[in-house]
C-alpha cells in the first residue's frame, strides 16, 4: 500500500478500533475518509491480508473481532510517533534477511529513516557469520536505515544506541529484568533476547550509510536445541505469559532510536553513554576474555565516549577494546 491507500487503511483501523467490535457500515467509512466503498472493500482487503481479523457483513459492515495482534506496516506505524524513522517501511512476511535487503536499498540511495521489517528471515544473520533464528509469528526481525554525519572510527559508539534505545522500549513496554552486556546484547536472566547486527558503508572520510539490525525474541515459549540454553523470550519473562504485541513494541524502539538519534547527532555521545549505562551488566563485573589470541579475565572498568570498553588486567594494566575484537563473558 503506497500513500493515500496507507493513510486510509490507518484511519480504517482506528474507526474499527473506536467502535469497540460493533459494525461500522461500509458508507459510513467511506464518508468519512472521502473514498468509495469499493475502495473501502479494497483497503479491507489489504488489511486483512496484513493479518487484522475483519468481519465483512453485507447487510451491516464491517467490525473488527478482538482479540487479535497483526503485525505489520499498518499496525505498527499506528504507534509511531517519529517525523523519520519508520515513514518509509517495507514489510515483508517472509525475507532472507532484513539486513541484506535495507544494505541493498541504502546502496541504491533509500532515504535515512528507511525500515525493513519481517515476520521470519531465511537466513537471519549474527555477527562473524554466525546464524540468527528468526522463526515466523515469534519475534521482531527489523533494520534502520541512518546516514550520520560520521568519520568511520566513530561509528562504534553510534552501535550503541540500538540496545539502549531498545532497553528504554521494553522499560516503557513493562519488561523488567532486562540489561545489556556489552556491546549491544540485551539479556534476562543471563539469557539472550536480543541481538544488535551494525554494519556500514564508508568512504576514507565519512559514513556513507550504517544499517541496524535488531532482532527480538518477543513470544517464543521454546527455541531449537542448538540455542535453548542460551536464547530467551520476553513472554517467558512475562507474569501472565501473554501473547504481546509486536506491533506496538517495534514502534516503541523507533521512537526511542530517534530520540536518542537526534540528540546524538544535536549535541555529541553523552546521550548514547548515559542510556547505554543505565542497562549496563558489563561493568563493574570480572570478564572473560578473548584478545588478540589471548585469552585472560579482567574487571571491566567503563566505556570511553567514542564506546570502546575499558578493562583492568589482574597486573594492573588497562585493555581497551573495540566490539570485534574481542569476545566477552562474565566470570
Ligand atoms: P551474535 O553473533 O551476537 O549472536 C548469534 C548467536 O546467538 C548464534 O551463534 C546463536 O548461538 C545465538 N542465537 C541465534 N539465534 C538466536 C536467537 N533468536 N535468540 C538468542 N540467541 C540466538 C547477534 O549476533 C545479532 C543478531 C541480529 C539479528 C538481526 S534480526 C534483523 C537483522 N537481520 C539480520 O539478518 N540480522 C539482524
Amino acid at each position: 500500500m503506497e500513500g493515500k491507500e496507507e493513510i486510509c487503511a490507518s484511519d480504517i483501523i482506528s474507526i474499527l478500533h473506536k467502535a469497540s467490535g460493533q459494525y461500522v457500515s461500509g458508507e459510513y467509512l467511506s464518508k468519512c475518509l472521502g473514498i468509495t466503498r469499493t475502495a473501502v472493500w479494497k483497503r479491507i482487503g489489504a488489511l486483512k491480508k496484513e493479518g487484522y481479523n475483519i468481519e465483512a457483513s453485507t447487510r451491516k459492515g464491517y467490525r473488527l473481532v478482538s482479540p487479535d495482534l497483526p503485525y505489520g506496516k499498518v499496525a505498527i506505524q499506528q504507534h509511531l510517533n517519529t517525523r523519520l524513522f519508520g515513514r518509509n517501511m517495507e514489510f515483508f512476511r517472509a525475507i532472507d534477511s532484513t539486513n541484506n535487503y535495507l544494505k541493498r536499498l541504502a546502496n541504491e540511495g533509500a532515504a535515512e529513516g528507511t525500515v525493513v521489517v519481517a515476520d521470519c528471515q531465511i537466513q537471519g544473520r549474527g555477527r562473524l557469520g554466525r546464524n540468527w533464528v528468526s522463526e515466523p509469528g515469534q519475534g521482531i526481525w527489523m533494520s534502520v536505515l541512518t546516514r550520520p554525519w560520521l568519520h568511520p572510527n566513530d561509528v562504534q559508539i553510534f552501535t550503541l544506541a540500538a540496545s539502549a534505545a531498545v532497553c528504554n522500549a521494553l522499560d516503557a513496554f513493562g519488561i523488567s529484568g532486562m540489561g545489556i552486556k556489552w556491546p549491544n546484547d540485551i539479556m534476562i536472566k543471563g539469557k539472550k533476547v536480543c541481538g544488535i547486527l551494525t554494519e556500514l558503508a564508508a568512504e576514507a572520510e565519512r559514513v556513507l550509510w550504517v544499517v541496524t539490525g535488531i532482532g527480538i525474541n518477543v513470544n517464543q515459549l521454546s527455541f531449537p536445541t542448538e540455542i535453548e540454553s542460551i536464547a530467551t523470550s520476553l513472554r517467558l519473562n512475562t507474569a501472565q505469559g501473554d501473547v504481546l504485541d509486536r506491533s506496538r513494541l517495534a514502534a516503541m524502539i523507533l521512537n526511542e532510536l530517534e530520540k536518542i538519534y537526534n540528540k546524538f547527532i544535536e549535541s555529541g555521545s553523552e546521550i548514547i553513554i548515559d542510556n547505554w549505562k543505565r542497562w549496563n551488566i558489563t561493568l563493574g563485573r570480572r570478564v572473560r576474555l578473548v584478545f588478540k589470541g589471548e585469552s585472560l579475565e579482567a574487571n571491566a572498568y567503563d566505556i570511553l565516549s567514542d564506546g570502546r570498553l575499558v578493562a583492568i588486567k589482574d597486573d594492573g594494566t588497562k585493555l581497551e577494546a573495540v566490539s570485534g575484537e574481542i569476545s566477552l563473558r562474565e566470570v
